[in-house]
């Protein structure tokens, strides 16, 4: 029987269409979902789809049937959410293999009964992406913080992985992938489970994208993400979910021309409507379908959220026409990345690495981090990056500090800060244990800083594949079991000898490796110094002629210890070392960005002196050099600082600063800036409607346009905290004579969703607004919320999500406070909430008033409506009167989005 890969090379295969609209069909009942098996387990189990694998296999089988009558070549196992992290919220994570091995024999079976020689079908054993995510931090207040932890991810990957590879799947289609970190968990536990089950199957990788900058929810680019994942043995990547199919063509035209692999793709049908229903027809999904195909994009085409079978029948007869995409070759090139690519090319050609960060080469960066002042050592890091460096070091090797620790925590808060992220990082250390740390905190493609043959080839061999599982590029030392490769022979013969064994024994990408044949320090005094630089030079130049595809790179600090306290002369020999080594093939350096000595301003007589010593020119050199450093003494420039210079922004009026900084998150001058705001306004609480709401709207806007990504608008949410926790002593004591609260308001973001941006910035606004809080987080079930709801007696209740099946739950939500016998007003909002669906679908099970609010800036306002007993009325009868008109002019007619054409004909029959 033909494989997966003798069938994608003939014609572009179909995958089938969505798990979950289907299932939606059938209108099945908790009672269903439970069966009689799990009659007794608490809480919920509807809408927990992977379960009927156990308790409606009949449905599920019937569903592959379809698919499969539809012409799909490839079926995925109904397992998306079927491990523990996700299957937690329903209390069944001892089911998780036993579902899986029955989602994989389902699809078997119905796959087998379908395939003939002719047409061969597969099953892809679906693996999402869980319900937490390892880059970024559920609690605006703690950055830091992590609820899923990368060897969590794993070790749940490995168990749903292992029992689908039993079950007999085909592939492994890792799926709406949106932080590459958990995408990056899961590949590496399938190469465990394979190996553990030993059978091999290609591995389908799939992203959504989140924004229409292109980017993932986590903040990467397409290119970056590419990057990040090209250690893995993929058979295809490609995009899912995300928009329709229209949106998603650039993207899809992006991947196809970078990644090495064969392009899927299976787009929602469409965008979901305010109902967050979906409402694209199967042809007009099959017309931009068709136009992937004539433009030889895709290999795999399928459907996703609110497809059916129809979809894919429509794309039987475009595929026999269709010429298959051939994928284009693996890049000859270093690729690195952060939150945006970093390829070596002709335009840039050498990387600088930003020294700074580094805690044995910085007495400010060490005493930053022992005194826990991240915040500072951020700007260290935010610093270079402003200094022009391309990728940063960081270096947590310090005895008393707990470094792997230490390093973890950085590197989460780095993650936070879309301006730093965005390059990639060298992780420095010569602990095992912090490089192993860091790498699995970092979503992009990072470089291990350093590995050597000090401790024996075996223990290098064992470092090296598990640092090309963890896909980073890494630094080589020239250091062997005899120690430290001071002279140019020692220098290249252990370079060869590591070269040999990463690329033969490890299969390491050569341009993943990166030589460092040490840099010492010259002019010590010492003559058997006096060699270093010019060996170091030659060296180079001996490792890019004779090692195919490797990089240099150097510690170039190091170069000049023996001036230390003398800045110019170092800088200055820096500047000239740098000038050799880079002419020799030297193509990248850690150093320190922000130096401004530049090799061709140089006095001819330092020049000559400098070049003596680094070209080992004469026997003196060393010592006509630190003469030469005693006469320029005191004329020394503090090159070295790191304080910030001005920026332009700061000469703004104060309006115009405080939007700025709330707009790029930028938190260190809210303190002055916002002093100053005080004198000019009546009340500390027209600043923040004035001024910071502004920012945040333009926020919105630009989010909206996809001109910012999540991460930064997480930073904008932070830095708003943190002007009202500076103005909130202010807005006290403006509320004179100790008046009481507004009301006491609660919020939560619902079960099934975990987004609380906007909901924070909610409890921000209403806080100032002088309404008590109580935030029950994120996921919150509808049983605490009306419990919570009856025993803190609060007035208000404010319901967000941002995905479309939080609406239905926000539904349940209204319902259960309903039974509940409460008619606390309730306001809807959150991105896909709208107020079309809350007058159709949950203002009619709820007798209390149920407010949809459009953004955070509204819900003051009409919080004070719903609470003053004289507007209330008036309001409430205003509100239910338009949604009365919302109901009688949409309840029968669903909404759907028309065609042209058939909008034209529409237009046409009422004149007639
Ligand atoms: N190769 C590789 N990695 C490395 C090195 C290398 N990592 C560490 C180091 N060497 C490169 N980084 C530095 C950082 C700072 C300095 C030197 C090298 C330095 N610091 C000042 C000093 O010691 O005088 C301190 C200044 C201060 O306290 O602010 O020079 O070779 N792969």
């Amino acid at each position: 029987m033909a494989t997966l890969q003798d069938s994608v090379e003939r014609q572009v295969l179909i995958l089938d269409g969505a798990m979950g609209t289907m299932i939606q069909q059938y209108e099945l009942s908790e009672q269903d979902f439970r069966g009689e098996r799990f009659r007794k387990l608490p809480g919920l189990m509807k809408g927990h789809n992977d379960l009927l694998c156990l308790t409606r296999p009949d449905i599920i089988r019937d569903i592959h049937r379809k698919y499969l009558t539809a012409g799909a070549d490839i079926i995925e196992t109904n397992s998306f959410n079927a491990q523990r992290i996700s299957m937690a919220d329903y209390h069944t994570e001892h089911l998780v293999r036993e579902i899986n091995l029955a989602a994989a024999h389902l699809a078997r079976e119905a796959a087998d009964a379908f395939a003939t020689n002719e047409k061969p079908r597969f099953v892809a054993g679906a693996v999402g992406p869980t319900n937490k995510t390892c880059s970024m931090s559920p609690d605006v207040n703690n950055p830091a913080f992590r609820s899923l932890t990368y060897d969590e991810a794993v070790s749940a990957y490995r168990e749903q992985i292992e029992a689908l590879l039993e079950g007999g799947v085909d592939a492994l289609l890792i799926e709406t992938v949106f932080d590459t970190l958990n995408a990056k968990a899961a590949i590496f536990a399938a190469e465990d489970s394979m190996e553990a089950v030993g059978r091999k199957v290609p591995l389908m990788l799939s992203l959504t994208v989140s924004d229409t900058g292109g980017r993932t929810l986590s903040g990467q680019t397409l290119d970056a993400f590419l990057a990040a994942v090209m250690h893995a043995d993929l058979f295809s990547v490609g995009l899912n979910c995300s928009f329709g199919a229209k949106q998603l063509k650039p993207f899809l035209a992006q991947l196809a021309e970078k990644a090495p692999y064969y392009i899927s793709v299976y787009p929602n049908a469409g965008l979901p409507n305010s109902l967050g229903r979906y409402d694209e027809t199967p042809e007009q999904m099959a017309r931009e379908i068709k136009e992937f195909l004539d433009e030889r994009l895709v290999n795999i085409v399928g459907g996703c959220c609110g497809t059916t079978e129809k979809f894919i029948a429509c794309y039987v007869p475009l595929v026999e026409q269709a010429e298959p995409h051939v994928p284009v070759p693996k890049p000859d090139a270093l690729r690195l990345s952060g939150l945006e690519l970093l390829e070596q090319n002709r335009e840039i050609g050498f990387i600088n690495v930003g020294e700074r960060c580094n805690v044995a080469g910085s007495r400010r960066f060490l005493r930053l981090i022992r005194e826990k002042n991240y915040e500072e050592a951020l700007s260290i890091a935010r610093k270079q990056v402003d200094d022009g460096a391309l990728v940063i070091d960081i270096n947590m090797d310090e005895g008393l500090l707990d470094a792997p620790e230490e390093m973890a925590h950085f590197l989460h808060l780095i993650m936070s800060e879309p301006e730093i992220a965005k390059v990639p990082i060298m992780l420095d250390s010569s602990k095992w244990e912090v490089i192993e740390a860091g790498l699995k905190c970092l979503q992009g493609k990072s470089i291990v800083n350093s590995i050597s043959l000090k401790e024996g080839e075996k223990l290098f061999v064992e470092h090296a594949r598990m640092i090309k599982r963890l896909g980073a590029a890494v630094v080589v030392m020239a250091f062997d079991e005899r120690g430290q490769a001071a002279r140019y022979e020692r220098k290249i013969e252990v370079c060869a000898r590591a070269y040999r064994i990463l690329t033969e024994q490890v299969r390491f990408d050569p341009h993943d490796i990166i030589f460092d044949p040490n840099i010492l320090s010259v002019a010590t005094g010492m003559e058997e110094h006096d060699a270093y630089a010019v060996d170091f030079i030659r060296a180079t130049e001996w490792i890019r002629k004779n090692l195919p595809g490797a990089h240099v790179s150097g510690g170039v600090s190091n170069l000049s210890f023996a001036f230390r306290g003398n800045n110019y002369i170092r800088e200055a020999m820096h500047a000239v070392f740098l000038y050799h080594a880079v002419r020799k093939g030297m193509d990248m350096a850690i150093l320190n960005p922000a130096a401004s000595v530049m090799y061709e301003e140089l006095p001819a007589e330092v020049l000559e002196r400098i070049e003596d010593v680094i070209l080992n020119r004469r026997p003196d050199a060393a010592e006509r050099l630190i003469e030469l450093a005693e006469r320029l003494k005191g004329e020394s420039t503090d090159v070295r600082s790191e304080q910030p210079s001005k920026e332009a922004w700061r000469a703004e009026e104060v309006d115009k600063r405080l939007q700025y900084a709330l707009i790029k998150g930028i938190g260190d001058y809210l303190e002055e800036d916002l002093a100053e705001a005080v004198k000019r306004y009546a009340k500390a609480v027209d600043i923040i409607e004035g001024p910071l709401m502004d920012g945040m709207n333009t926020v919105g806007i630009l989010f909206g346009d996809g001109k910012m990504f999540l991460p930064q608008v997480v930073k904008t949410a932070r830095t708003m905290k943190k002007a009202v926790a500076v103005l909130q002593p202010l807005i006290e004591s403006d509320r004179r004579g100790g008046a009481k609260r507004n009301g006491k308001v609660l919020l939560a973001t619902v079960k099934g969703d975990v987004h609380d941006i906007g909901k924070n910035i909610v409890a921000v606004v209403m806080a100032c607004n002088n309404y008590e809080i109580v935030d029950l987080g994120v996921m919150v079930p509808a049983e605490t919320i009306v419990q919570r709801a009856k025993e803190l007696k609060v007035d208000l209740i404010g319901l967000s999500g941002l995905i479309t099946p939080s609406l239905e739950e926000m539904a349940h939500v209204a319902a259960e406070l309903q039974k509940a016998g409460l008619d606390i007003p309730i306001m809807i909002g959150g991105a896909t909430t709208s107020k079309l669906h809350t007058a159709l679908k949950i203002a009619p099970l709820y007798g209390g008033a149920v407010v949809y609010v459009k953004d955070a800036s509204q819900n003051a306002l009409i919080a004070q409506q719903l609470l003053n007993p004289k507007q209330k009325p008036d309001f409430v009868a205003k509100l239910n009167a338009e949604y009365a008109e919302l109901r009688r002019t949409n309840e029968r007619k669903p909404v759907r989005i028309v065609s042209l054409d058939e909008a034209r004909k529409k237009k046409l029959d009422l004149w007639k």
